[in-house]
């Protein structure tokens, strides 16, 4: 990966410190023991430490996570390059260059970190020409007292912190762009301008006097966008989690989905757990589904029924919407929900832990 090319401290000095103290290791071995033996019974899903959990079947992905933790990397590292292994494999076309081209044809990235000990956070949204998103969410967060840069002067950013400056279009990401030309720009996301956004393509502008429609909520296909979300949580109960994605097929230049946001595409707290979104953002990121269901976890809801409350709290308003969140919490106890919609009725998410003997995907039923 690019952006892990040049020395990590972080991962260096975890492994330093793995590599030259037997006590942690040997406590790396006993401490998911004991988290299993105190988990209570009844649980979701068995708890372990360490653990990892990403959205979606992305199995390098997670197998990356786990072979830094493995290896003796920090949390920070196993999230920033098992993300940042999607953005490579360019995952489902939905995460990385060449996918999900926006109105004008432009692949457009957001991701972030965050790390539950500290609560920082660094992310970037709308970041143009540079692939590696999660890696520049990482600098932001480490080499700035921001939280969130955007667009352009994200990408110069990049460029300071020694990200190559490229194309992120490819023949695919054309293709899509000129079939939808092709279709009368359909469908889109412009809504009660004229031209009908419905039929034609733009440019569009407001009309003199506007008939407000219906948001259209069921307006997305859901194979075209899986963000992958991740937490981790290490052997000691650091939980770090981050998303990178492509964001929305057709979206209007400009639009940052919920991915980039804290509390809505993930949150990490080492005090109750952590949560990662996939789905629709613009939707989603009104509700911040991640930090609520920390919260929820928090007050000692079980993952599996924290991730549950998120999802029905959205349906309330919005029936049909596309989603599914997952949830771990901090003893490594996990869980994960999706919102039933014609076409998506299961949610496949993968999960590495000390109980399994390799990252293996595991599958939910939506609500
Ligand atoms: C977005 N939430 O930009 C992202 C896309 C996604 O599964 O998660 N797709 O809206």
């Amino acid at each position: 990966m690019r952006g892990s090319r040049r020395p990590n401290r972080g991962g260096a000095e975890a492994m330093a410190a793995v590599a030259g103290c037997g006590e942690v290791r040997r406590w790396m071995v006993v401490a998911p023991l004991l988290l299993v033996l105190l988990q209570p019974a009844g649980a979701t899903l068995a708890a372990a430490l360490p653990v990892v959990i990403n959205t979606w079947a992305f199995r390098k992905a997670a197998e990356t996570a786990w072979g830094v933790l493995q290896l003796g990397g920090s949390e920070l590292d196993a999230v920033e390059r098992g993300c940042g292994q999607c953005e490579i494999d360019q995952c489902d076309g939905s995460v990385g260059y060449g996918g999900s081209p926006d109105e004008s044809g432009e692949t457009t990235l957001d991701a972030m970190i965050m790390n539950g000990n500290t609560m920082e956070v660094g992310a970037v949204a709308d970041l143009r020409h540079v692939k590696n998103a999660i890696s520049v969410a990482r600098k932001v967060m480490e080499y700035t007292k921001h939280t969130l840069l955007v667009g352009e002067s994200a990408s110069l950013f990049a460029v300071r912190m020694g990200f190559p400056y490229e194309d992120l279009t490819t023949q695919k990401s054309l293709l899509v762009y000129s079939e939808w030309l092709n279709q009368s720009c359909q469908p889109n996301y412009w809504k009660n301008v004229i031209p009908d956004s419905s039929k034609s393509c733009g440019p569009y502008k407001r009309p003199e006097k506007v008939t407000y429609k219906e948001e259209q909520i069921s307006r997305r296909s859901f194979h075209n966008h899986d963000t992958i979300g991740m937490i981790v949580i290490g052997g000691s109960g650091t939980v770090v989690s981050g998303t990178s994605t492509n964001g929305a097929v057709h979206k209007i230049p400009g639009r940052v989905g919920d991915s980039p946001i804290a509390g809505a595409g993930s949150y990490a707290d080492s005090t109750a757990g952590g949560a990662a979104a996939t789905g629709d953002g613009d939707i989603m990121m009104r509700f911040l589904p991640s930090y609520q269901a920390v919260e929820y976890m928090r007050m000692g809801t079980d993952p599996t029924v924290a991730c549950q409350k998120v999802i029905s709290r959205i349906q309330k308003y919005t029936p049909k919407f596309f989603g599914a969140v997952i949830c771990a919490n901090r003893t490594g106890s996990y869980g994960a929900a999706c919102n039933k919609i014609p076409g998506f009725t299961q949610f496949h998410f993968m999960v590495s832990s000390p109980l399994l003997s390799h990252p293996t995907e595991q599958v939910v039923d939506c609500i």
